[in-house]
């Protein structure tokens, strides 16, 4: 396949290459599109360097585009690409789109049927929650559902991660912290603030966890309640849950069904002191679930702990995962 990415440079875009390269991905052509400013560097694929390009206004000479350049050029050039080649787009342009398919390979690889040229890939929070939930919600039944999260600063792009590493610099050397991307110095910190407020006093952040969870496992009943906090770690995405389900659940039952769920590495042995951590998942393609206890507030309540790298499965990796779905025909 001849693939193109735009946003090469940024956070995700880097993942993208080294994930083709990883998963051993049939490309034929690679073509990197990024901004003006960084036309004419080049990145490294297989060994060799490849050009980056400035994003032209037309349709791009490829057969699918791995768009990582954020909302606002997706939802202007989404259309045009989609003239001609398949878009597998990572921003939250489209998810929304009854007409577009948003899709965690693992859950709901089916919903690609039908895609007009534009496939939306989930933002990455949600991304890493359903890998956990929806093998427990298909077993048990997931009725509600409330999540705290620990959001590295990678999930706010390239410049998130230089803000916390230059922020910690000028912390220790005992000058003020400078900050653009977050609200408030991140360094020694936590921001319960991730994407704009909305009307009802969560962030937008927080809303599409809800949305996006509901179009994923295909079931608008769900209830999900999210608190979006950005931490100071450079990547990895980690989520306290409480579910609770129709039928009765353990944590035995729990860890059965979740030791077996594709993409979904099982670390709960607390007793040495083994649960997921941003710095065991870091690199990771499978997510880490632990923590896995008997809810002390709902019947029929568990609570968990998820680790994810959302750089890989809340980004580049379910990409490319989406764009391996291309190459084969889905089973309905
Ligand atoms: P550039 O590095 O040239 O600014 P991140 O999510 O890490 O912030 O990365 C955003 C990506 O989107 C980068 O690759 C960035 O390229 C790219 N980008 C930003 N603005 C544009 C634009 N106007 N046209 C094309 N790519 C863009
Ligand atoms: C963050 N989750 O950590 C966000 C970034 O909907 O694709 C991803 C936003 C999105 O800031």
């Amino acid at each position: 396949m001849r693939i193109g990415i735009v946003g090469a440079t940024g956070a995700v875009g880097k993942e993208l290459l080294s994930v083709l390269e990883k998963r051993n991905f049939p490309v034929s052509e690679l073509r990197l599109y990024a901004s003006a400013r960084s036309a004419g560097k080049s990145l490294k694929f297989r060994g060799k360097e490849v050009n980056i390009e400035a994003l032209p206004e037309t349709p791009l000479p490829v057969d699918v585009v791995l768009a990582s350049a954020g909302g606002a050029i997706s939802k202007q050039y989404a259309p045009i690409w989609a003239k001609q080649s398949v878009v597998i787009d990572n921003s939250s342009a489209f998810r929304y789109d009854p007409g577009v398919p948003l899709i965690v390979p693992e859950i709901n690889a089916h919903a690609i049927q039908g895609h007009k040229n534009i496939i939306a890939n989930p933002n990455c929070t949600t991304a890493i929650l359903v890998m956990a939930l929806y093998p427990l919600h298909k077993a048990f039944g997931a009725k509600r559902v409330i999540v705290s999260t620990y959001q590295s600063s990678s999930g706010a792009g390239a410049s998130g991660m230089e803000e916390l590493l230059h922020g910690t610099r000028q912390y220790l050397a005992g000058q003020p912290v400078e900050h653009k991307t977050f609200a408030y110095p991140l360094p020694f910190n936590v921001i319960p603030h991730i994407d704009a407020f909305q009307e009802n006093g969560y962030t937008k952040e927080e809303m599409k966890v809800l949305w996006e969870t509901q179009k994923i496992m295909g079931d608008t009943q769900i209830r999900v309640s999210c608190t979006a906090v950005r931490v100071p770690t450079l990547r990895v995405h980690s989520e306290a849950v409480t579910v609770e389900f129709e039928r009765p659940i353990s944590p035995e039952a729990a860890r059965e069904v979740l030791q077996g769920a594709p993409g979904v590495d099982l670390v709960d042995d607390p007793a040495n002191k083994r649960y997921p951590l941003p710095l065991t998942a870091t690199g990771k393609f499978n997510v880490e679930v632990g923590r896995i206890r008997k809810s002390l507030v709902f019947d029929n309540g568990l609570d968990f702990f998820v680790a994810g790298d959302q750089l890989l499965k809340g980004a580049a990796l379910n990409a490319v995962q989406i764009a391996e779905l291309l190459q084969k025909p889905v089973a309905g």
